[in-house]
């Protein structure tokens, strides 16, 4: 029964189009300190492109914590594995030399998350990644976290990772992400509303079809929306996605179909709950919060957005209210 159940999910979509395995896996890593993020890199053709249309994980939840995958315009290090955790940094005990998985300054999005034994993601029929050749995307970054540590002490290696599905044939959809975000603080003892707005200035229509969370502990709920507002100037908000963030932060399909169109905004709004004594700061650590609505989309020619991040100051200087916004939803 397990082989025929893994036969059915490892099996191809159905598509015009011949689709190929690119085994992007951790090369026999043995993580010896817990809380480990390890990264590794691969450089994409730059002769031609390719176009990602699946992820295919090669993972378990008693191993790996979560994975991402980055893609770089250069890589955080020149090492085949690194230490790359958001407070990587600040630790270099584990053996592995630490820096972030992309090159600090340079170009990096997220282009798929995996958490919790999440199956296969095919995106849509006829969307795709484009990587290497003369888009951004010239290298891939494979970042995965090691909570646990024991199944190492008697010398055995991983190899998690991804098995990215392909095809060289130019598709006529481009996937992108856009990343909503927000800087600011957190006061003691207090509820805060974290928030970002932006509007759409490129002449597209965008098909948002996934989206991921992504705060520490102190978040609630994240939500993400689109915005429009009619002649009489009244805004009208259909919810694209709301999560517990503490919940899996991985890829998840939008709760309603539309577009987005010039014009449009994109909203997102995470609720922060905190019982500390001290301020909370936008930062990389456990002490530290971050806001992020990740919005997965795809446009039909031959660029994705220009726009990829939608970030504000946040609190207590930017709020949806004080940006003019009407008909705001409240959290329920
Ligand atoms: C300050 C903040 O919100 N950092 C986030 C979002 C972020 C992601 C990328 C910011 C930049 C990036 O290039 I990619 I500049 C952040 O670090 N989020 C974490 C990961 O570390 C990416 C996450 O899991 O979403
Ligand atoms: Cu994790
Ligand atoms: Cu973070």
């Amino acid at each position: 029964v397990a082989l025929v159940a893994l036969a059915a999910a490892a099996a191809p979509a159905a598509r015009g189009y011949g689709v190929n395995k690119f085994s992007f896996l951790m090369p026999n890593v043995r993580p010896t300190v817990p809380e480990l993020y390890l990264c590794t890199p691969v450089k994409v053709d730059p002769m031609r492109p390719y176009y990602i249309v699946g992820f295919e994980p090669n993972a378990t939840m008693a191993t790996a914590h979560h994975m991402l995958l980055y893609g770089c315009s250069e890589p955080g290090s020149a090492k085949p594995v690194w230490n790359c955790g958001e407070m990587a940094a600040a630790s270099d005990e584990a053996g592995y030399e630490a820096s972030s998985p992309c090159k600090q300054g340079t170009g990096s999005e997220i282009v798929y998350a995996w958490a919790r034994d999440a199956p296969t993601l095919s995106l849509p029929e006829d969307v795709g990644f484009k990587v290497g050749g003369d888009s951004d995307i010239k290298y891939l970054v494979l970042q995965v976290h090691y909570a646990h540590i024991d199944k190492f002490k008697d010398g055995s290696t991983d190899d998690s990772g991804i098995f990215l599905h392909y095809t060289q044939r130019p598709l006529p959809r481009l996937a992108g992400v856009v990343l909503l975000g927000t800087g600011g603080r957190i006061a003691p003892h207090a509820e805060e509303h974290m928030e970002t707005s932006c509007e759409m200035r490129e002449h597209k229509v965008v098909h948002p079809f996934a989206y991921r969370t992504h705060t520490h502990a102190l978040g609630k709920v994240v939500s993400g929306y689109r915005v429009r507002s009619d002649r009489h100037g009244e805004d009208h908000w259909t919810l694209l996605g709301k999560r517990d963030p503490l919940t899996p932060q991985m890829f998840y399909p939008v709760l309603n179909n539309v577009t987005i169109q010039y014009g449009d905004k994109l909203a997102a709004r995470c609720t922060m709950e905190s019982t500390r004594d001290d301020y909370t700061m936008i930062g990389a650590t456990n002490k530290d919060e971050m806001c992020n609505f990740y919005l997965m989309y795809w446009v039909e020619g031959t660029k994705p957005l220009d726009v990829k991040y939608c970030f504000t100051e946040g609190p207590p200087r930017y709020h949806w209210d004080s940006a003019h916004f009407n008909h705001i939803p409240d959290e329920e």
